[in-house]
């Protein structure tokens, strides 16, 4: 039964490379169960490697940033590489998961802290950091209680602290919980409030790995984006870009998920380029008297898609060329009896609550946009509405904001508009079709 069981895991080990660990049960996975399969194999490589040869390999692995903007992991790495002062800076872990939909980096966090610790310490090697941090969204309890045993394990085992594992670098990590607010996800709001500061964006450039926390050279990257270094080192570049086989340029698994109503909302790693159609069959498709209108592809800050675009392979530059983005990769279904106008009011409220209020079209293009849906949603829009929402989406859109919240705000709420003009249309015919004696309902 082990050697089949083993076999199995071997099997498992070359396709989920995140994930094959996991127990069925749920239950963190501690250092000897992680060090007994193959753990920390990889910052066993990465050492007897140089720092550019570590980036090297994470360049051509292709592996993208995972959080939702896709940049590649490599090329970051390699924004530290310059002066002769070591340490060099910082390596901050973003943590700070509160994307609407997203709950892809809390699986790792509570049930694999090791990965993402190993996956600190190759990135700190390649960036001679001396200290990462890793910022852990403030709800995350049983996930800062996990990354905190894992921390203190790694110490005593040598993996963490002067000398890491015989080496002669230096290296340790420190666990922050936030307090709660959306905008702390924003890297630069990130490092801002890691230095005590209020958590408000700062402009780019210069971006975090020119300087970032305390002016020194940061590199910020997800929870998931860490995890994937460990089996860079181990397996090797070609390995891991070959997972994602013909379906994709980018390199590697990619934890996808479905929420919404589909009979089995969840969790899946699988090769980066899945189609939306394949993600949804593990989901079990819509659940039953409900048919798919339209889908979020990775979050609440991407815009909607409609079911001919489940065909499409799940990978950045795909889902960037239909007028959204693939994001976190988690997907969140419309169902024709939900009502949109209501969805998006609730998405648009939750994006004004968590602006920074440091730029006015956010600050206070968000809050109107909330209430002009408000408003439909409950058939009293005006005429000139849409309009006065589509230019609020043009006048929140890129460049016109210190980060990416407005914009990413204002993604949902253009290509509504854009898909389901009809639906915002009807919230606007009620009021008006108030006949001579206040009588409402002209249903024609
Ligand atoms: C050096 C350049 N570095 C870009 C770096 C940049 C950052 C990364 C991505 O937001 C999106 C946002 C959310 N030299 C560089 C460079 N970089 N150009 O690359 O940058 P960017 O600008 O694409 O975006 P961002 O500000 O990091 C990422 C969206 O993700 N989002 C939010 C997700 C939230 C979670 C969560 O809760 N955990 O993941 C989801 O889609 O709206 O648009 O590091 O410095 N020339």
């Amino acid at each position: 039964h082990s050697q089949l069981r083993q076999s199995a895991d071997e099997r498992l080990e070359q396709t989920h490379p995140l994930t094959w660990r996991l127990r069925d049960d749920g239950v963190r996975i501690g250092l000897d169960e992680y060090r007994q399969k193959n753990g920390y194999e990889g910052v066993r490589k990465a050492l007897e490697l140089t720092p550019g040869d570590v980036i090297d390999a994470m360049k051509t692995a292709n592996v993208r940033g995972r959080g939702g903007g896709g940049f590649s992991a490599g090329v970051k790495w390699s924004l530290t590489q310059v002066g002769d002062n070591l340490p060099r800076g910082y390596l901050v872990c973003n943590a700070d998961e509160m994307e609407p939909g997203t709950f892809k980096d809390r699986l790792l966090l509570e049930q694999q802290p090791h990965l993402l610790i190993e996956g600190m310490i190759i990135a700190g090697y390649a960036n001679r950091s001396k200290y990462g941090y890793i910022f852990l969204r403030g709800e995350y309890v049983d996930a800062a209680r996990a990354v905190a045993l894992a921390i203190e394990e790694a110490r005593e085992a040598g993996l963490l602290g002067d000398n890491v594992a015989g080496s002669g670098f230096d290296f340790d990590i420190a666990l922050h919980t936030g307090a709660g607010r959306y905008i702390c996800g924003e890297e630069t709001a990130l490092i801002n409030s890691l230095e005590g500061k209020r958590a408000n964006p700062r402009a780019k450039p210069p971006f975090p790995g020119q300087a970032g926390a305390w002016g020194k050279p940061t590199v910020v990257n997800n929870v998931e984006t860490l995890c994937n270094a460990p089996a860079v080192m181990q397996h090797g570049a070609d390995w891991y870009q070959a997972l994602s086989g013909t379906l994709s340029n980018d390199g590697g698994t990619k934890l996808y998920g479905v929420s919404g109503l589909v009979e089995r909302p969840g969790l899946w790693e699988l090769p980066i380029g899945t189609s939306g159609w394949e993600i949804m069959q593990r989901a079990g498709g819509m659940r039953e008297g409900h048919t798919l209108k339209t889908w979020l592809p990775g979050g609440g800050s991407t815009g909607f898609l409609l079911p001919e675009h489940l065909e499409l392979a799940m990978d950045f530059d795909t889902i960037g060329k239909y007028g959204s983005r693939l994001g976190t990769g988690l997907i969140a279904v419309v169902s024709q009896q939900q009502n949109l106008v209501a969805l998006l009011r609730n998405l648009e409220q939750f994006f004004a609550r968590e602006s920074c209020g440091w730029c006015t079209p956010c600050r206070d293009g968000l809050p109107w946009a909330a209430k002009l849906l408000q408003a439909i949603e409950h058939g009293e829009g005006q005429p000139g509405d849409i309009e006065l929402l589509q230019e609020h989406a043009t006048n929140i859109g890129p460049g016109l904001t210190f980060c990416a919240h407005a914009p990413g705000a204002a993604m949902p709420l253009e290509s509504a508009i854009r898909h389901f003009r009809a639906d915002f249309e009807a919230g606007i015919a009620a009021s008006h079709n108030v006949v001579g004696n206040n009588t409402v309902g002209n249903k024609e």
